[in-house]
């Protein structure tokens, strides 16, 4: 019997992924070991609960086949899966030097929504960044349910680029969170966190979160500060960005750790277990076991010392990329970056808005978003910039040259897209834009997925 078409698109896919050249700063290429324990058996095992936290970031992982430890699982069957959660949520604990870590957010977005739900009641106020601004939908964005649930507040940037500090303060001793939320999809700078704790301390029952799910992998290779060491109380993140490991979400805290089963008293140190509760039986269900060990085997990779030199890489080829557009007259937001991620205001450079050039650049292989700027009058579907950044292509080896070669294709897509004066009339340079499609793919092909 022939295969299922979703294997020929599968098919299709990978060849795309390995013919051009991934600029989206939020994805990755997975390792082998990551992606089998994805497409595992553990997908068929059921696990509502959590296993024993007793010992967590002390485990000998060499003794962890032989532990007998009870669990909080509403199924049986679990002697494996309990071994191997244990061994993620440890893994996590040791990498973002953390008291607790829940493995089981299927997302990002989750991840941030249990940490609303552990720690605040409706209408509870949040300080966060402006989506405009660089912010991120579950930061308070109306169009979604946590929005309609809390009240948030929003600081935005500054004219450099950085968070407006100023105004993040004011805001927050006016207004008195009940959380403070440092975290981004499209921001450059290294936030300060130690002056955000500062600015946290004169507010009674304010809890500090950063959803680092950007950054999550710098801050694992020791590039980036991690908030959990300057008096953050909790640390959201994807697990398949900077940090290299299968699509899902994760939530780290400091405080203590105990059964979720009784339902502790609300206070800050109780926030590991208010956050458990929350996930399970809280905002999901099931925890998607295959995911689970996928988490733990890239966690495991970011342990080891390779993963540093890659971090140190990831934000060396940002640098690089960064000033080969500044250098082809690209104007960057914040004028660069500090982490692994570009901004650039495509509108201010060139006059050309942020998605006719994604859409051109795709015609090429090269594949990055448009985003909005700060201020932006394109609006969500034609923001005046376009994103990109440097953890996917830097795993697949490529160092400065390659950054300034492409840099340099940017520029030859966007003398084109000037060229023709409108999207639609793209394929009036069809034979330039195969051109550079061609070299990209030669390009691409030498650095195998
Ligand atoms: N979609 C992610 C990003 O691209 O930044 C954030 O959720």
């Amino acid at each position: 019997m022939a295969k299922d078409v979703v294997f020929d698109l599968i098919k299709n896919e990978k060849k795309r992924q390995a013919e051009g050249l991934e600029l989206i700063p939020s994805e990755n290429y997975v390792s082998k070991d990551v992606l089998e324990a994805m497409g595992s058996v553990l997908t068929n095992k059921y696990s509502e609960g959590y296993p024993s936290f007793e010992g967590v970031g002390t485990w000998k992982e060499e003794q962890i086949a032989d532990e007998i430890l009870p669990n909080y699982r509403y199924y049986g069957g679990q002697d494996n899966i309990d071994r191997i959660e244990r061994l993620a949520i440890d893994r996590a604990c040791k990498l973002f030097h953390a008291d607790h870590a829940n493995v089981q957010p299927h997302s990002g977005a989750n991840a941030n929504e249990a940490v609303y739900f552990a720690w605040c009641e409706p209408g509870d106020k949040i300080l966060a960044m402006n989506l405009g601004h660089g912010g991120h939908l579950t930061h308070g964005s109306p169009v979604t349910r946590s929005a309609k649930i809390y009240n948030f507040i929003a600081y935005g940037t500054d004219e450099t680029g950085d968070i407006d500090y100023a105004e993040l303060e004011k805001l927050a001793l006016a207004e008195k969170p009940k959380i403070i939320l440092i975290g981004y999809s499209a921001f450059m700078k290294i936030p300060d966190f130690k002056r955000v704790a500062k600015i946290a301390k004169e507010i009674p029952g304010c809890l500090l979160m950063a959803d680092m799910a950007h950054v999550a992998g710098l801050i694992a290779g020791g590039v980036h500060p991690n908030p959990l060491d300057f008096g953050f109380n909790v640390m959201t993140t994807t697990t398949h960005k900077t940090l290299r490991g299968p699509r899902g979400g994760l939530i780290l805290s400091n405080g203590n750790i105990a059964s979720p089963l009784k339902k502790p008293e609300k206070t800050i140190e109780n926030i590991p277990i208010l956050i458990d509760r929350a996930v399970f039986p809280g905002t999901q269900g099931g925890p998607l076991e295959h995911i689970i060990a996928a988490k733990a085997v890239a966690f495991g990779e970011a342990l080891k010392p390779e993963f540093k030199t890659y971090a140190k890489n990831i934000v060396k080829n940002a640098k690089a990329l960064a000033d080969g557009l500044m250098e082809e007259g690209f104007v960057l937001q914040g004028g660069g970056t500090e982490n692994h991620l570009v901004l650039v205001n495509v509108e201010k450079s060139f006059g050309i808005d942020g998605k006719f050039f994604e859409k051109a650049l795709d015609m090429v292989g090269l594949t990055l978003n448009a985003n909005a700027v700060p201020g932006d009058k394109g609006g969500a579907f034609r923001p005046s910039g376009v994103r990109l950044g440097t953890p996917a292509i830097t795993t697949r080896g490529m160092g400065v040259k390659e950054m300034k070669q492409i840099a340099a294709w940017m520029k030859r897509v966007l003398n084109i897209c000037l060229g023709v004066g409108k999207e639609e009339l793209l394929d009036n340079a069809k034979d330039e834009l195969d051109q550079i499609r061609q070299e990209v793919k030669d390009l691409s092909l030498s650095f195998p997925v």
